[in-house]
């Protein structure tokens, strides 16, 4: 187990073990890196690090699939687990556990180095000079609404009372080197906070950060609950706090070892027009929405400084491993903290976050005494369903423990066998609905509301398996395997 303090380590780290592809040929500075990063997702080949983009000063790097599937297909979540220093072995489950089990220890909060020290004010940049064209930024899907400024980047943002400081990721787009403009969902922790600036008349400042260490990326991408800083959970993960510096032009902390650092203000106003793009549901952006502007004040960076890039889409991306184990690690949280013996939670890569399977282990009736699997998957949906993250998730599963949740195949075959058509279903009507699940109808999408399902496909009695392991005795089996050739 190894925490990577920087960008860098980590990709020397994935080179090393052969996951990294370098592309030193100049690609073009359009749609070239994200068609690449996209091939790359789809082949499960290493994550590629683009040495020479056209348009942009040589030394200037990107780089693609920092976090999805790993080359290494006997580690699949390699690239997840050592992002959060864990072993690259590590299981999905294990991954999720970890990610659990760091929300029930007390947080250890980031350390103030000097400018001096932080390796990310190796260059500042003021005025003019704090252009966005400098970088290279290309266009991550053919109809996407303009080239985005931010996939893999976080945004830090503080309440006005300065009580709350939040890290997270979300998408914004590139208006010109001085303007992006950012999709703030109300119900994410951003959104909270800029609407206590709105409520003030004041520009909220921000900072994007570009490739700070990758445990800050991966946790920036995953729900904590609000008020919680990522800053101090994530010092839980690294065993040690984060070093951060204070920015240049705007009152926040930034990781001191990111590769470009991006300061200034938020519009009090929705002022710009946001979209299309290519989401995580596996299709390509339609539409478009109002959307404050993001201003461009100060940008620094390290030498020779890498972009990050996670260009969504069709599994398998960042989306769908680490978006995904995040979102289940808060629902097993949850579970857990209302009593309910839940083995683990997983979300399947391929179901793009719409179905989200809750683990019971065999003993579950006896620990939860009087309490049927109709009463369970209720209790399951009343849960779930209350949490802020759980928007996303319009499917649920409470399936039993005999099958391995994180095996497409064992999947489907479990779920298409114990999911009766009509009956054993806790439905929730009138629950929120957001634009980005795909499964919903427009008229639900226009008044945010529609219905949620918790499927029981818990089974009375267990049933054997007709399989090798479970049809046939233990001598038989090893006879079969010790002469097999
Ligand atoms: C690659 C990637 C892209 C994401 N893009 C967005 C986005 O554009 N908008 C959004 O609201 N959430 C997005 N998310 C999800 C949020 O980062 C996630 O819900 C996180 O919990 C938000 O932080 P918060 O809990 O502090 O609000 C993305 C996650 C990943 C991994
Ligand atoms: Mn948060």
């Amino acid at each position: 187990m190894k925490y990577y303090a920087d960008l860098r380590s980590y990709i020397e780290a994935l080179d090393a073990m052969g996951d990294i592809m370098h592309v030193h040929r100049e690609v073009d500075g359009d749609f070239e890196p994200s068609a690449i990063t996209r091939r790359s997702y789809e082949m499960q080949s290493p994550a590629p690090l683009f040495h020479q983009v056209a348009g942009v000063a040589t030394g200037f790097r990107l780089f693609g699939a920092p976090a999805s599937l790993s080359s290494r297909s006997e580690m699949p979540y390699a690239r997840v687990a050592m992002s959060l220093g864990l072993a690259p072995e590590s299981t999905g489950p294990q991954i999720v556990e970890a990610l659990s089990a760091a929300r029930f220890r007390p947080g250890i909060p980031p350390v103030r180095v000097s400018s001096a020290e932080a390796l990310c004010h190796e260059n500042i940049l003021q005025g003019d000079e704090a252009s966005l064209d400098r970088f290279p930024i290309p266009f991550a899907h053919v109809k996407d609404g303009g080239r985005y400024a931010n996939t893999w980047g976080t945004l830090i943002v503080k309440t006005p009372d300065g009580e709350w400081v939040n890290w997270s990721i979300a998408r914004v787009m590139k208006v010109d080197g001085k303007r992006v403009v950012g999709l703030i969902v109300p119900s994410q922790h951003i959104g909270q906070i800029w609407t206590q600036w709105v409520a003030r008349g004041e520009p909220m400042p921000y900072a994007l950060v570009q490739g700070p260490a990758p445990a800050i990326s991966c946790v920036s991408g995953i729900p904590i609950p609000a008020h919680a800083d990522e800053a101090d959970y994530i010092g839980v993960l690294a065993g040690e706090p984060v070093p951060v510096v204070k920015a240049v032009s705007v009152d926040l902390n930034v990781p001191a070892t990111a590769e470009i650092v991006i300061e200034g203000h938020v519009s009090v106003t929705r002022d710009c027009m946001e979209d299309p793009y290519g989401e995580y549901g596996g299709y390509l952006g339609e539409g478009s929405s109002a959307q404050p502007t993001f201003h461009v004040e100060t940008i620094t960076h390290r030498h020779d400084p890498i972009w990050p890039m996670s260009i969504t889409g069709r599994p398998v991306d960042e989306s769908h491993t680490l978006w995904a184990m995040g979102l289940a690690a808060d629902a097993l949280t949850h579970l857990r903290e209302a009593g309910l013996p839940v083995k683990t939670v997983w979300i399947p890569e391929d179901s793009t976050v719409h179905w989200l399977l809750v683990v019971m282990p065999q003993e579950w009736r006896e620990t939860l005494p009087g309490v049927n699997s109709e009463a369970l998957a209720q209790r399951v949906g009343e849960v779930l369903f209350n949490t802020d993250a759980m928007v996303f998730i319009p499917k649920v599963y409470v399936v039993d423990d005999d099958f391995d949740p994180t095996n497409l195949r064992e999947v489907v075959w479990a779920l298409s066998t114990r999911v009766h058509p009509v009956g054993r279903r806790a439905i929730f009507e009138e629950q929120r609905v957001i634009r980005l699940p795909q499964c919903y109808d427009e008229e639900e999408y226009i008044v945010g509301k529609g219905a949620k399902v918790v499927f029981d496909t818990l089974q009375s009695k267990r049933h054997l398996h007709a399989s090798f392991e479970q049809g046939y005795l233990q001598d038989v089996q090893q006879r079969v395997i010790d002469n097999w050739r």
